[in-house]
């Protein structure tokens, strides 16, 4: 029979153990033993609201005062205040807020870092992806892939303006972020417009001659019109989700699965008065109001929030929604690094055992 062994050193004799190891770039594992292993994950990250109403006039002001020759690009970043400075939304996830000014173009280069734009302001500003111009309408959302060649340029007469969404923070503490400017300003258009849209934007016919071979979507561009309909089809016959009310999730259409390999996005639609359940998850989501009031408890935190703001759910912090209209319906993009978590077997989802907070 097998025991467990007495400690036998005096606290001296440990304390220069200690001190002997840590001149060795070692250290003893019993000592920090509780902050490695927690029970659960508590995220550094703290919920919080970026407010439209400070954000537009800030980006603005940016336009005023950098041209997108000294700013590569004019983004306003959303910062967690819990995060001490780094450069980062939730511990994984970036987000911020981009403008392009009429006659701008922002400069075409490629990074590891794969990028998400949903449109908040646009009547025809594009992005070019690979040789693809798409053309930005509000609510539409935009796929930059991993290492894909992009520029953003508006050819309109007023300002355009879009939440980016990247995996930077990850791809940053992975030490896998690569950056390369293109030869050029403005990279050639080489397809017909909008060409990913044409070949793998019609809803569930694929074109049988191609072969997969990215791990990202195929299509890069999203409509609102598609979207919108999509939610105004189901929001008065579905269920919808308890956490989520109608949770529709943009999909790669080649697999059904999340448009990017550690970026999914997902639309939904709160119906009036509608309230969920709270739930949390082990990814986080950063959120952003298309339309609409209402508010999130997140970590036992009321999170009021109304259109075009931004807030943000860290991971494994319990939330839930409210629509705050009687009448008029709120819609929430969102965007998550579960696709991550899920493929490491990390992804991990509780039920709040009251179904509030
Ligand atoms: C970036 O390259 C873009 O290409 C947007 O529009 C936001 C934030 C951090 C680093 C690179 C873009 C970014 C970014």
């Amino acid at each position: 029979m097998l025991s467990q062994s007495a400690s036998k050193a005096t606290p001296e004799e440990l304390a220069s153990f200690y001190r002997d190891l840590e001149t060795q770039s070692t250290a003893a594992l019993w000592t920090v033993q509780e902050s490695v292993l927690v029970n659960e994950p508590k995220s550094k990250a703290v919920p919080h609201v970026w407010r439209w109403k400070e954000l537009r006039p800030q980006a603005m002001r940016a336009a005023d005062l950098i041209g997108t020759q000294d700013a590569e690009r004019r983004v306003i970043m959303l910062l967690n205040p819990g995060l001490d400075g780094r450069i980062a939304t939730t511990n994984s996830l970036f987000s911020g807020l981009q403008i392009v000014m009429p006659g701008e173009s922002a400069r075409a280069h490629r990074h590891t870092p794969a990028a998400l734009r949903f449109i908040i302001e646009s009547d025809g500003g594009y992005t070019t992806v690979n040789g693809d111009r798409i053309p930005m309408h509000n609510g539409d959302l935009v796929l930059t892939p991993n290492w894909t060649w992009h520029d953003h340029g508006n050819n309109t007469n007023t300002p355009i303006m879009w939440l980016d969404g990247l995996d930077l923070p990850l791809a940053h503490m992975l030490e896998a972020v690569f950056y390369e400017p293109y030869s050029e300003d403005v990279q050639p258009v080489t397809l017909p417009t909008d060409s990913s849209l044409t070949t793998y934007g019609a809803a569930s016919l694929r074109p049988t001659w191609e072969n997969p071979t990215e791990t990202h979507s195929p299509l890069m561009h999203y409509p609102w019109d598609q979207t919108w309909a999509a939610l105004q089809r189901l929001a008065p016959v579905a269920d919808g989700s308890p956490y989520d009310g109608v949770v529709l999730e943009y999909t790669n259409p080649n697999t059904g699965g999340p448009v990017m390999p550690t970026m999914a996005c997902h639309i939904q639609l709160l119906r009036p008065g509608e309230s969920t359940k709270a739930h949390r998850h082990t990814s986080s989501t950063i959120y952003h109001v298309v339309e609409g009031e209402g508010f999130s408890v997140v970590d036992g935190q009321r999170l009021d929030w109304e259109n075009k703001d931004v807030f943000c759910v860290p991971g494994w912090a319990y939330h839930e929604h409210a629509n705050a209209s009687a009448t008029e319906p709120a819609v929430l993009f969102s965007f998550t690094d579960a696709p991550v978590l899920r493929s490491l077997s990390l992804l991990r989802e509780q039920p709040h055992p009251e179904g509030h907070q």
